[in-house]
């Protein structure tokens, strides 16, 4: 059977004058999961417009999308071209979850939440010619999951090509967050066992590993033991997780150890109404600068997320918020505007109030407001979103962030990451072009490695001891976790 997945890009994201380097850093992980499902004798090929041209000139016997919001208008039009041709289009993800009555106009099969039980018996039913129209996720495990087919990701094409996921969703529910109407009708948040993330970390090339979990230290006992066997691998890595796992005794500690250097937050807000709002309990009542001098001192380099536009914002929260970012010496910040995703509590909430101003799902980017703000106008909120990006990364800021670091090694590697990531932008087009991104991954591993500071870290070990065998959490850790 000749199979295609496709991953659909957002219009920004294939520019012929601009080629941003966020689209060309992670690889395509949930088609190359999905395609660990089909039989040795099918022939497969996997493409993600972010980072090639696609080629619609074929006629296989199946075309599987990935839908997220921004992209859902390319997607669609994709599926309406495959389906013309007669080819069976199956299309999931989280949009196609959110929304499956716009979905299903552009599909055959459509799949709602995550596909690891759905699509293997999607493919079942679709061999003996009888493909259902909806297949709903119900039953939640990664146990038996297959290897994931990375011999269809183009390494070249990414900066961050060894991306890996260990476990699905999180424990906790705030109300702007996907995860709520994704993970709806079974558990929301699983994890591998140890053994098999380990063996999936063992097949990885090189040393740089990032984690897209959502909340990589979500299930406590899971995370000391996956880190407990990552000990001596030599790895670099970086992940996401929550003030309060931060915060959490040992559990930073034990990451750094097996090769954290670089963290995610979500930080999201520094007024504790929005967080009570918004039903981020997990973050309230937390020393959010405590938080940052431990990951300092630990020698982990912070990416803060920040979003703009919940009802207690006003006008100075940009200015306020850059200024808190900066004067704790944070290296890099995603910001965003508060975005109601379709299915979300925060879309319910938003939209019973009639404050939703478009269903245009191009502008459902975070970059702009696609709601009426409370304490501000849309066009104060877009604005201000963008002079927080341009105050907190012009050199003034980040000489000024960099300076509040004791040592001169990690002055200049905070200097050296964020310059790295927003400065470097001409430079990073015209690598993209060249099609040789990967080849930046060591630069980029020094600067993590702290420029010279961790030399004698010991190769990547791959195959070898050390590991612990059998040390899967429980299923009640798993879910319990850190809250
Ligand atoms: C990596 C990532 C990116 C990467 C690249 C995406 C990629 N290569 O896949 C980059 C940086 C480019 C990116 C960009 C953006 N992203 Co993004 N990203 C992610 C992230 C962190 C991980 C994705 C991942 O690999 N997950 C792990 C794999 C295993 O899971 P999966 O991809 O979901 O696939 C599973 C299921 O979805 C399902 N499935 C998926 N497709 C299909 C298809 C079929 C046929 C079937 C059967 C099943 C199926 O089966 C898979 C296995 O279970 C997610 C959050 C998350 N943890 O998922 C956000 C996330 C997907 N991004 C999101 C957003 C909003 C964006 C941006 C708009 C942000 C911005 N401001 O620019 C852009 C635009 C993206 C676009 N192209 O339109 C949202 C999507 C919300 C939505 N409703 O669509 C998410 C969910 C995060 C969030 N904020 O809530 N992103
Ligand atoms: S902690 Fe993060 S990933 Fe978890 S529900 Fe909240 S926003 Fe989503």
């Amino acid at each position: 059977m000749k199979v295609k997945l496709i991953l659909p890009a957002l219009t920004a994201a294939t520019s012929p004058f601009w080629r941003s380097i966020k689209y060309s850093l992670f690889p395509p992980l949930g088609l190359a999961t999905l395609a660990g499902y089909l039989d040795e004798d099918d022939e497969v090929t996997m493409q993600d417009e972010h980072v090639e041209r696609l080629n619609l000139d074929d006629e296989p016997d199946l075309v599987g999308i990935q839908v997220y919001i921004t992209s859902a208008r390319r997607a669609y039009q994709i599926a309406d071209h495959y389906r013309r041709r007669g080819v069976h289009v199956a299309l999931g993800g989280v949009h196609v979850t959110s929304l499956p009555e716009e979905a299903k106009h552009h599909a055959d099969t459509i799949f709602l939440g995550p596909g690891e039980d759905t699509w293997p018996q999607f493919l079942r039913d679709f061999r003996s010619g009888r493909p259902g129209a909806v297949y709903r996720s119900a039953v939640r495990t990664l146990v038996d999951q297959p290897p994931v087919r990375r011999d269809l990701i183009k390494r070249h094409l990414y900066l961050l090509p060894n991306s890996i996921a260990v476990s699905r969703g999180c424990p906790h529910r705030c109300d702007f967050c996907y995860n709520e109407p994704f993970f709806r009708g079974g558990r929301s948040f699983y994890t591998q066992q140890v053994d098999q993330a380990l063996s999936e970390i063992e097949r990885l090339p090189g040393r740089h590993l990032y984690f897209l979990d959502d909340h990589l230290f979500g299930a406590r006992r899971f995370a000391l033991d996956l880190f407990d066997g990552m000990k001596g691998m030599g790895r670099l890595w970086q992940a996401a997780g929550t003030v309060q796992s931060v915060l959490a005794p040992g559990l930073l500690e034990a990451a750094v150890e097996s090769g954290l250097r670089s963290l995610f937050v979500g930080f999201e807000t520094l007024d504790p109404s929005n967080l009570e709002d918004q039903h981020k309990f997990h973050n309230m009542h937390r020393d959010y600068a405590a938080a940052v001098r431990r990951l300092h001192d630990l020698g982990v380099m912070i990416n803060a997320s920040f979003v703009f536009g919940m009802d207690g914002d006003d006008d100075g929260v940009f200015g306020r918020t850059v200024e808190w970012a900066i004067s704790h010496g944070i290296e890099t910040a995603t910001f965003h505007i508060l975005t109601p995703y379709p299915g979300t509590a925060l879309h319910t909430r938003l939209e019973a109030q009639g404050r939703i101003t478009t269903e245009d799902w191009d502008l459902y980017d975070t970059r702009h407001a696609v709601f009426r703000p409370a304490g501000m106008s849309a066009e104060q909120l877009e604005a201000g979103y963008w002079r927080a990006y341009r105050d907190f990364y012009s050199w003034g800021s980040i000489f000024r962030s960099a300076s509040a670091k004791g040592s001169l090694t990690d002055r200049l590697r905070h200097i050296a990451y964020a310059g790295g990531w927003k400065k470097c932008e001409p430079l990073w087009d015209l690598v993209i072009r060249a099609k040789r991104v990967c080849s930046f991954l060591p630069a980029l591993e020094a600067v993590l490695a702290g420029l010279g500071r961790e030399r004698e870290q010991p190769a990547p070990r791959h195959g070898g001891s050390g590991r612990r065998i059998g040390a899967a959490a429980s299923p009640a850790e798993q879910i319990g976790g850190v809250r």
